[in-house]
């Protein structure tokens, strides 16, 4: 029998360098939410990929940010927590910024040093002129651009290579961990990123409040919260028009996930400063780190 090889990959990196896009690719379908726009990604999201012999467990995670508020301070917690349990710490920072910075620059409140190899890949590289990009392959960086499958194949076999050596944890035909409930909030909140502007995407979460597989079309049934009744205006819209647009989104998506005909039944609430409360963060699912919790 040949030596399989299975481990945690923690896709770490600032803010917009690319991690959801890369576990994206890597699985060969949308499955993370994506955005122009920063700190999209709020609750790991676990991609599964089984290669050959080796299997990895990628864990996409918030980008690492200087915390402002209590959101913000769950977000950067949970990051370190997918650091801390990790085999391999895959450290995503954009070509056209290279070299990257030691990690530990980005983590200095890390409790304890991190003891999983680091493994730097650089985003974008699409993004560089010639003679950059080839200066770069010549340093020995991993480049990789989502829209050239070489560069992913090749952080594919670097991730592989490095795991630790033991059989395999999840079905080889698995993709993810997550029930598709949880994308339900991640696909009306990639819409929201992409439709509405300035703070308003930050102000969104979503709850589900049922979810019927056993129908069909599959009924689900959501409130996406907001912080203010002015947001809630913007996010129903004239007649209805966004929300509308919001669900044609979101619904597409969940199609596409489960491969059957979805119903999606949205409301739209306000949850007044939902973001920097403890108790409406637990709600929601997002863990305040332990000393702001005692
Ligand atoms: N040109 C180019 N753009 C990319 C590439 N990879 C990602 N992007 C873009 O970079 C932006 C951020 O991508 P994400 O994958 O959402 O970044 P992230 O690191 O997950 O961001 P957060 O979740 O906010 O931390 C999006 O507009 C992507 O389309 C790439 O290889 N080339
Ligand atoms: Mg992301």
């Amino acid at each position: 029998m040949p030596t399989t090889r299975c481990g945690t990959v923690a896709l770490v990196g600032r803010p917009n360098v690319g991690k959801s896009s890369l576990l994206n690719a890597i699985l060969g379908t949308g499955l993370s939410m994506v955005s122009p726009k920063a700190q999209a990604t709020r609750l790991p999201v676990t991609g599964i990929h089984t290669t050959g012999h080796a299997q990895l467990i990628l864990l996409d995670l918030p980008g690492l940010l200087e915390p402002g508020y209590a959101l913000q301070r769950s977000l950067r917690h949970l990051a370190l927590e997918g650091l801390r349990r990790a085999d391999l710490i895959v450290h995503l920072h954009p070509a056209p910024e290279a070299p990257a910075p030691p990690l530990a620059t980005l983590i200095p409140d890390a409790a304890a040093p991190l003891t999983s190899q680091v493994l730097v890949v650089l985003t974008k590289a699409d993004l560089l002129d010639p003679t950059a990009r080839e200066a770069l392959a010549s340093s020995g960086a991993i480049p990789v651009a989502v829209s050239e499958p070489d560069t992913i194949a090749a952080v594919v076999a670097a991730i592989a290579e490095r795991l630790p050596e033991g059989p395999f944890r999840h079905d080889p035909d698995d993709i993810g961990t997550q029930p598709v409930r949880f994308f339900v909030g991640e696909y009306l909140r990639e819409a929201a990123f992409a439709r509405l502007e300035e703070e308003l995407p930050y102000a969104v979460t979503v709850e589900v409040e049922e979810f019927r597989e056993d129908r069909r079309p599959v009924y689900i049934r959501a409130s996406v919260f907001v912080e203010r009744d002015s947001q809630k205006g913007i996010v129903i819209g004239k007649g209805g028009a966004m929300l509308k647009e919001l669900g044609i989104h979101a619904r597409g998506r969940l199609e596409a996930l489960l491969g059957e005909p979805v119903y999606l039944d949205l409301r739209v609430k306000v949850l007044p400063n939902w973001r920097r409360r403890a108790a409406t963060l637990a709600r929601f699912g997002f863990p305040l780190p332990p000393d702001e919790t005692s």
